[in-house]
């Protein structure tokens, strides 16, 4: 059986990377599959989190998610730290990891950056974490973005190593789902980083709170080059800005990037970036109005993660069991 797994981190300024290379593509899975989807809180503290903001960014991504069509009667929908089986799972895990499989891991490097020794070990561990999550569910599939498969591989090969060291087949290896047309949404700024929550620049990215005048004032002011757009996808390539917003276009709209170049060859970049302020609003003010909306009302936001975290606590407790059988460790 398919068991669909993913979360995003409470860290503040959800954007349109995250909904187009996660949370959209969540909601067509919930129709056909078990889906259990995360606010991953634990993840969030490997770096410094303001406690107040923690907690509003937790109901926040609660808000996003229940806005953006995902259905807390179809899915599981809670907090990682309300179910402590996530940190046990994860103490076991980290005795099978090899610290070579980790020191590959290019997201420590990134955000360790120059001061890697001071660097804590939560931030080092956080793939361990990530597969714990995952595992703990016994999950199938993983929808994450494009940035996330190195992860993804660790937690495939961290199940491998478990299922050989204790001769069974208990974890699923689980597979990557990286969908649609936009996987990696690069920054409005610059075409050669992430779209991403920490960037410094508001303008480098379209938060799923912001309203038309703050989706139009970003898209216009998007870099981009003098040339229009061409006939084929072909005629992207070295053009890391143009190729962003093209991928945003056809990832909003559903359709390819073939069919949105065919669309608009020869068009100069002012007139794309009106049509395509046109379309994200469109298909985000409904959004973040709904966002808006759930904000206002905390008790039915903290009621959806308490009713997940029964339902997920169940199985992660289940599953725990059966993992401290399979190690050797005595339960009460
Ligand atoms: N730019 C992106 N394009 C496509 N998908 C993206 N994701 C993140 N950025 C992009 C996907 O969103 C999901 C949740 O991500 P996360 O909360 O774990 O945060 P992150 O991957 O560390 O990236 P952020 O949002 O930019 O945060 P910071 O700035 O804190 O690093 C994942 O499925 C991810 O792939």
């Amino acid at each position: 059986m398919s068991r669909i797994f993913s979360g995003v981190q409470p860290t503040g300024n959800l954007h349109l990377g995250n909904y187009l290379g996660a949370i959209r593509n969540w909601v067509g899975l919930q129709e056909n599959f078990e889906c259990i989807f995360c606010i991953v809180d634990l993840h969030a503290i490997t770096l410094p989190q303001d406690p107040e903001e923690l907690r509003a960014h937790t109901r926040e991504v609660t808000a996003v998610y229940i806005a953006a069509g995902i259905d807390p009667e179809k899915c599981i929908i809670f907090n990682q730290s309300m179910v402590p089986e996530h940190s046990e799972l994860t103490w076991m895990l980290s005795c099978i990891t090899p610290l070579g499989w980790l020191n590959r891991m290019t997201q420590f490097k990134a955000k360790a950056g120059k001061h890697r020794e001071n660097a804590g070990l939560g931030l080092y561990a956080y793939p361990v974490l990530m597969a714990a999550d995952i595992l703990l569910y016994r999950a199938t599939h993983v929808p994450v973005g494009d940035d996330q498969k190195q992860h993804l591989e660790l937690a495939r090969d961290i199940a491998g190593a478990f299922n050989q060291k204790y001769g069974v087949d208990y974890f699923p290896l689980p597979e990557p789902q990286i969908l649609g047309a936009a996987t990696r949404v690069m920054s409005l700024r610059d075409g050669s980083h992430k779209m991403s929550k920490s960037d410094d620049s508001d303008y480098s990215r379209l938060n799923m709170t912001d309203d038309a005048d703050a989706i139009a004032l970003k898209i216009r002011k998007a870099r981009t080059d003098a040339d229009p757009l061409p006939e084929t996808p072909d005629g992207l390539a070295n053009r890391a800005e143009a190729a962003n917003l093209v991928e945003i276009y056809a990832a909003l709209a559903e359709t390819s990037v073939e069919e949105v170049c065919h669309k608009f060859a020869g068009k100069m970049f002012s007139e794309f970036k009106s049509e395509l302020s046109d379309l994200a609003v469109a298909r985000l003010g409904p959004i973040a109005r709904e966002i808006g909306e759930l904000k206002a009302d905390p008790g039915y936001v903290d009621g959806i993660l308490r009713s997940g975290t029964k339902r997920a606590g169940a199985i992660a407790k289940r599953h725990l069991h059966e993992i401290q059988d399979i190690v050797g460790l005595l339960r009460p």
